[in-house]
């Protein structure tokens, strides 16, 4: 094999499988996380929460000899109450305080901190506090809330839901038309996010630039900056956020946290380092919620399975409090318009309500919505299959969206951009070998358990442009981003982007974008993001945009710095600028070549060398970028398991699990797989093991990992991933979002195999997340009791 000037470009730009640059640290323990940072005098916080769910705060006593040391939300005089508005119909907005204020909504809440050269020193503290309470009525589920008659959350509101959205497009007329008509309630629990590193914020006060600093744990260090400056009444130039390694965030580091904004406070007000790190035990009780949705669910169709009509009533538990920025009508706004999935169908009605209760505010959660719907959707097409009797794949590719009808605009008003759906779910199948499960099924198992095949195909919008996000009516529109590329003296570049990586691997993929343009090695490209001070603006890492959006930016960024090292490259070998080509570090011209450091050297340190016409705009671009169309784009995938459930212990085996994926085009597969992956494991959780239940009382029942339940490496099995590439037409290489993709679909895809399993038993079929043993025996028992 020669190295052709191309393949020496693709060993290491947009397609490559480069090893990703951050594991070298994280492996040997270096990573740099808030928990690591030692700063002399640095004083930790610890919060006093509250251990009733609704209730009048009467009293808290401080003993007089421990002022200065706890404080209280009255004490905190010039921090605002957090703010989430939105400007969407029905929204009842709530402030959340960042210390309870008057009122306790949910077990967990932060009433008041102390501080202490210890954290156990200011837990110490905290238990000579007293708090005086008058109990007020819980509101433990959705139903129980919706029915409240006075004492309602919070003041003001005229009943206890955040909003209620509806959609209709033809309903009636095209449910008329149905041959069939199947209904399905379907459910998923409360959970939490669990990331290996839970909330930290460290501030301190930097004298040198007079700055506030806040060293955070965040997904989103710019929104973070613009939250925290806005709620202490702060020029934004006066604080700054750094985001050092963050231990995953999908999604639970996305907003500005009171405790976040109590620490920043601290040091505001004493000009001292202070710094809070949420422990596993707070985690479980105030990070318990996500997911929580209940379906009502009616597909209309013919007798061949085509859809022509989907009724839907969703109510999603909401929790008590609307977190800044990304309102908690995020969750049924993607709930709404993402049910109808990958399909066509002609008719859609629904009515989507998200219901304050005493539990912990909604957190968006890997997937979003988009996990709780692809549940829906899913189980419901395979209760159709089994109503119209054809295989629960045939009847998907009956509806599904053809590649001809792209670009297709589906009954929520998506715009899918691109892709085959069906080809994804008849490779899933093929390569699952689903004759030879069913030849498997009717010969039965030695061991007496039994097989079932379950798929699911969905899309995910990623990528969400500002028309998108305006719609939410958000006080923060983003929907672009921007990146600043700087070739150094010797030859390398630094590569600035807005958000921020915690095991998206940026530092790599977005390394290997700058080599395709700029040929540099990509261990001569340093990406640096994670430090407002230092990178430029950006709303930040989640909807799956940061390869799109940031990627695209550094793309075309690159692209205007090329034709400037062009020139001066020119210049420095007597060749025409434009037959000059990068490769490998080097500047070519027909056989001769320099390296890129002596264009370096000749721009920053002997420019006299050069004509005056080359100096235009130096070797430092910075660039915005936005898709060419904003709506988003639609990565699509089919998962497709088989299953061994054991009816007597209720126990579910993982035999066989498949992924057939398009995100575009590939930055690195191998970190797309590692996306997936990663994703399917949160997914299983979600499925068979993850649940924060809760008492009427709404108190928690699981708050250590004994109770919450998370699958571990033997519980992940091996997981088959194959690439579709259709490239998006709307962005700058063709990529798709793909981060969230693979937590979307496991639910859904182990859930119909479980029921695939127990067809022809009389059990019934299960319909509730987690499939624990106990739910899966509950089921086989109901149906022999019918
Ligand atoms: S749940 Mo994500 O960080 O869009």
């Amino acid at each position: 094999q020669s190295d052709t000037p191309e393949r020496l470009l693709k060993r290491e730009g947009i397609g490559a499988r480069v090893p990703r640059k951050e594991d070298a640290r994280h492996l040997v323990g270096k990573g740099n996380f808030v928990g690591d940072f030692v700063i002399p005098g640095m004083q930790e916080v610890a919060f006093l929460r509250s251990p009733l769910a609704h209730a009048k705060i009467t009293g808290v006593d401080i003993p007089e000899e421990l002022a200065g040391q706890v404080f209280v939300r009255e004490m905190l005089t010039d921090a605002a109450d957090i703010g989430s508005p939105s400007a969407v119909p029905t929204y009842q907005y709530s402030a959340l305080p960042p210390l309870a204020s008057g009122k306790v909504r949910h077990v967990g809440e932060a009433i008041a901190m102390a501080v202490g050269t210890t954290r156990a020193i200011a837990e110490d503290i905290l238990e000579e506090v007293e708090v005086s309470f008058d109990e007020l009525p819980v509101y433990h589920d959705v139903w129980t809330s919706m029915a409240a008659e006075g004492n309602l959350l919070h003041p003001d509101w005229k009943d206890n839901n955040f909003l209620t959205l509806r959609a209709n497009r033809d309903f009636d007329e095209q449910a008329a038309r149905a041959e069939v008509k199947v209904s399905r309630t379907v459910e998923l629990s409360r959970q939490c996010i669990v990331p290996l590193e839970g909330k930290s914020v460290l501030a301190y006060w930097d004298f040198q630039t007079d700055q506030l600093v806040v060293v955070s744990a965040t997904q989103v260090p710019h929104l973070l900056r613009v939250g925290i400056a806005q709620h202490l009444g702060m020029p934004e130039e006066g604080v700054r956020v750094v985001s050092p390694d963050v231990g995953g965030a999908f999604g639970y580091k996305g907003q500005l946290y009171p405790e976040d904004l109590c620490v920043a406070w601290l040091a505001k007000t004493y000009r001292r380092p202070f710094r809070y790190l949420e422990d596993r035990r707070e985690h479980l009780i105030v990070g318990a919620n996500t997911r929580q949705h209940h379906y009502q669910l009616t597909a209309y169709a013919d007798r061949n399975g085509k859809l022509l009509a989907l009724d839907a009533v969703i109510t999603i538990d909401g929790g008590a409090y609307s977190y800044y920025p990304f309102f908690v009508g995020l969750e049924p706004g993607q709930a709404i318009g993402n049910l109808p999935g990958p399909y066509i169908i002609p008719g859609y009605r629904c009515e989507t309500v998200c219901v304050a209760t005493n539990k912990p505010g909604f957190m968006a959660y890997r997937g979003v919505a988009r996990t709780g719907v692809c549940f829906a959707i899913e189980l419901l097409m395979d209760a159709l299959a089994r109503e119209v009797g054809r295989e629960p794949w045939e009847v998907r590719l009956e509806n599904l969206v053809p590649p001809t009808a792209m670009p297709y605009v589906n009954v929520a008003n998506k715009h899918f951009d691109s892709g085959d759906f069906p080809a994804s779910l008849r490779r899933a199948v093929e390569m699952i070998d689903l004759p030879a499960v069913r030849d498997r099924q009717a010969r039965g198992e030695a061991d007496g358990r039994r097989i079932g095949f379950g798929c699911a195909t969905y899309t995910e919008q990623s990528a969400h442009g500002t028309s998108v996000f305006a719609t939410w009516g958000l006080p923060v529109v983003p929907g672009f981003d921007q990146a600043v590329v700087r070739m150094t003296a010797d030859g390398g570049l630094e590569v600035r982007i807005g958000v921020h990586s915690h095991g998206q691997g940026m530092e790599t993929s977005f390394a290997q974008i700058a080599n395709d343009v700029l040929g540099i090695p990509v261990s001569r490209i340093r990406v640096i993001h994670g430090d407002t001070a230092l990178t430029p603006f950006s709303s930040g890492t989640y909807a799956s945009r940061a390869t799109v959006m940031s990627g695209g930016a550094v793309s075309t960024a690159c692209k205007e710095l090329l034709p400037r090292i062009q020139a001066i490259a020119g210049h420095l070998m007597g060749a025409d600028p434009q037959e000059i080509t990068l490769l490998d570090g080097r500047a070519h011209a027909g056989d001769k070549s320099i390296p890129l450091s002596e264009v370096g050297r000749a721009w920053y340190l002997t420019p006299q060398e050069l004509p005056a016409t080359v100096h235009l705009g130096g070797l430092e671009v910075s660039r915005a970028y936005k898709p060419k169309v904003d709506t988003g784009t639609f990565s699509y995938a089919t998962h497709a398991a088989v299953v061994a459930v054991d009816t007597e212990t209720g126990e579910v085996e993982i035999l066989d699990y498949v992924v057939v994926e398009d995100c575009g085009t590939m930055v690195n597969p191998m970190i797309v797989e590692g996306q997936t992956i990663g994703g399917i494991a949160q997914g299983i959780g979600t499925a068979m093991y993850e649940e924060s239940p809760y008492d009427d009382q709404a108190q928690p029942l699981a708050s250590t990992l004994a109770d919450y339940i998370l699958p571990g490496a033997t519980e992940i099995p091996r997981i088959r991933i194959e690439h579709f590439e259709t490239p998006s037409p709307h962005t700058e290489f063709g990529a798709k979002g793909v981060g969230e993709g693979g937590a979307i679909a496991p639910p859904a895809v182990i859930f119909n195999a479980v029921n695939d399993a127990l067809r022809g038993t009389g059990a019934a079929e299960v319909m509730m997340t987690p499939l624990t043993p106990r739910r899966l025996l509950k089921a086989i028992e109901a149906g022999r009791l019918e």
